[in-house]
């Protein structure tokens, strides 16, 4: 802990800045902070996002729903420079009053329709294309309550523990404790259910896959905040053999690596607008 005590001040207000990570883009208001217009590709979706767990769902959805064959689900996919405050340009905000990516327009039909938070972009895609997300109302909603337990559990382990045990400027105990606590709860809630079931959802494979895995599924792959040994990952020995085997699918290998730009050659593709793009990537 910081050897000064710290006192809240009666109101808080904004006139230091906290030194971690995204400290630059870090903004006590919303909105626009210039106009930016957004680049258009040519296929009827239009993603702006980046390769982080949130950005990877939706590119994992739509490589599932070409890898189906549908070719309506086609998509240029565009990268949002976070570290450099792009998801503050007029255009995007437009899309996301949130400011945060993935944020998708459809453009298939004469009205386009903007959707953002990723759970919703799921649930949008998977209606639309009706894949990946049962019709049957009990399956449904199994589904639906593990996407919303994504939803909102991943803020623990990313803006919690994440942020404390991997951005925050120093090594605070008190944080990182509570939200590691959390986590490897988080981690035992899904060890159980994977235990019984082969997906999260039961037998078939769903949107609530594609939500959990860029998170959980990728930390006990120990490819996340470098936290593997720390959180003891390997003992959730079910979750890894779900993890391990969602990275064998098509439809995971290419829709991780678009819009990413760190790694390795063969795993990073800024901008996607076609299945070559990846193709050639994953060449590499
Ligand atoms: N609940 C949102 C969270 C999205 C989110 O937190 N996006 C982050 C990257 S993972 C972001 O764009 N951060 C930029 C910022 O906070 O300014 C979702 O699931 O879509």
């Amino acid at each position: 802990m910081s050897e000064e005590k710290y006192e809240p001040p009666k109101v808080w207000t904004w006139d230091k800045a906290s030194g971690g990570k995204f400290a630059n883009i870090n903004r006590p208001i919303s909105g626009a902070t210039h106009d930016k217009e957004l680049p258009l590709g040519e296929h009827p979706f239009q993603l702006h996002s980046l390769a982080t767990p949130n950005g990877v769902k939706v590119t994992i959805m739509f490589e599932e729903l070409l890898a189906l064959g549908i070719k309506e689900a086609e998509y240029d996919a565009f990268i949002v420079n976070i570290q450099e405050g792009e998801q503050f340009g007029s255009d995007f905000v437009a899309i996301n009053p949130n400011s945060k990516i993935p944020a998708l327009m459809d453009r298939s039909s004469e009205k386009p329709v903007r959707i953002f938070e990723s759970g919703a972009i799921l649930i949008y895609l998977a209606e639309k294309f009706g894949h990946f997300l049962p019709e049957n109302s009990e399956a449904r909603a199994e589904v639906m309550s593990w996407l919303m337990w994504q939803m909102g559990s991943a803020p623990f382990l990313g803006g919690g523990f994440g942020h404390f045990y991997a951005y925050a400027p120093e090594k605070f105990e008190y944080p990182i404790n509570r939200y590691a606590m959390e986590v490897k709860r988080q981690l035992d809630v899904l060890d159980k259910q994977l235990e019984k079931h082969e997906f999260i959802a039961g037998d078939e494979y769903t949107i609530a896959d594609m939500a959990i895995w860029p998170w959980y599924g990728v930390l006990v792959q120990g490819k996340l905040y470098e936290a593997a040994e720390f959180l003891d990952v390997e003992s959730y020995k079910h979750v890894l053999r779900w993890a391990n085997q969602l990275s064998e699918r098509e439809g995971v290998k290419r829709g991780r690596i678009v819009n990413r730009v760190w790694g390795e050659d063969n795993e990073k593709l800024a901008n996607r607008h076609s299945a070559s793009d990846i193709d050639e990537t994953l060449a590499k």
